[in-house]
């Protein structure tokens, strides 16, 4: 078995990348690499490195000599947190994509992983269904680092053959770790404190639709487009992915299904502007068709799931 890394393993999708990657290859076969020092329990069965994404020369060297051929590229600043630090989070988010795509390039390793996001689409873009091709000028630091992202990926399999595959991920609902600091995050804590204090004061405005996903589905869609024939890979830019579409008002009133005493209040801050600029719903016809992809968790099973699962210990 040819061995993998997952390079920013520590975070919201990493650490239960790692988990599954591990499950279906053997955990001697995949690495978690992450700039934190230590290495968390729940990864604890695998090797670990520390590695930085912008010390480029160490993470050549590190791949190269470990033969590692499959890269799964999560490392990033996210919406929010992007915004308050926007020339590093170009830097980080752009340099450590060409550092791996050159590696494919230059035949070191043969498959790349590298998310997208929902954030390529603007304001401009319609927000109902969005379709997979349409108008995308995103207005988030975020966003233009993966629509420029995606733009080189897909010159990078046009030009060098460097087999690059993506997924624009709607905002994804965890209980495994926490979320690095998106505007979805809200879809998160909002469990966190229905646990905590059964009440939650929410940084988006109580009619934001967004499109959303269980981990799970996420994490499947991950590994099936991973293995799928290369023919049947289209799209080298990313695929769009629908899941779950709802606003914190129809989340709160499934969280009161199960927990009537909960209550939940409205204080919009700057991820409102944000969310705004963002899809409603998602068209993922495209990903059905080339590679047989189809969500499994609704709203409900999701709510249910997180409100027996999340462990306020992880705040
Ligand atoms: P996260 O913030 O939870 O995790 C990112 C990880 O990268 C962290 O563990 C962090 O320590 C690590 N990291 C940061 N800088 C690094 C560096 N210089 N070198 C090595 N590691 C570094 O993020 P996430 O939610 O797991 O997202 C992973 C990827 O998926 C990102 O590219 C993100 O844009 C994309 N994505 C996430 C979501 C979502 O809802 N979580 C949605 C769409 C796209
Ligand atoms: C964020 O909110 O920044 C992420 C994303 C949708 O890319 N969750």
């Amino acid at each position: 078995m040819s061995k993998t890394i997952v390079i920013g393993a520590c975070g919201q999708i990493g650490t239960e990348l790692v988990l599954a990657l591990r499950k279906r290859k053997g955990n001697d076969a995949v690495y978690a690499a992450d700039l934190k020092d230590e290495c968390p329990t729940v990864l604890s069965q695998g090797p670990y490195v520390q590695l930085d994404i912008l010390n480029s020369e160490n993470v050549r060297q590190f791949i190269i000599e470990n033969e590692i051929k499959e890269v799964y590229l999560l490392a990033a600043l996210l919406s929010a947190t992007a915004e308050k630090n926007p020339d590093f989070a170009w830097r980080l988010n752009m340099e450590g994509l060409f550092t791996i795509l050159d590696l494919a390039k230059e035949q070191h390793i043969d498959k790349i992983f590298w998310p997208s996001s929902i954030a390529v689409f603007g304001p401009t873009t319609p927000r109902d269904n969005t379709p997979q091709f349409t108008v995308m000028e995103p207005s988030t630091v975020y966003g233009i680092s993966k629509q420029a992202g995606e733009r080189w990926c897909e010159y990078y399999f046009n030009k060098f053959g460097v087999d690059v595959r993506s997924i624009r991920y709607p905002g994804l609902i965890s209980y495994t770790s926490l979320p690095g600091g998106g505007t979805t995050d809200y879809a998160v804590d909002i469990f966190y404190q229905a646990k905590l204090k059964n009440q939650y004061t929410c940084f988006l405005s109580e009619n934001t639709a967004l499109p959303m996903m269980f981990m799970e589905d996420a994490i499947r869609a991950t590994i099936e487009l991973m293995e799928a024939p290369k023919e049947a890979i289209k799209i080298r830019s990313a695929y769009n992915l629908a899941g779950i579409s709802f606003t914190p008002k129809e989340l709160a009133a499934a969280i009161q299904n199960i927990q009537p005493e909960f209550e939940i209040s409205y204080a919009p801050d700057f991820r409102q502007n944000i969310a705004d600029s963002w899809p409603k719903s998602i068209d993922d016809s495209y990903a059905t068709a080339n590679w047989g992809w189809k969500e499994q968790f609704g709203l409900t099973e999701m709510v249910k799931i997180m409100l027996e699962k999340v462990d306020v210990n992880l705040l």
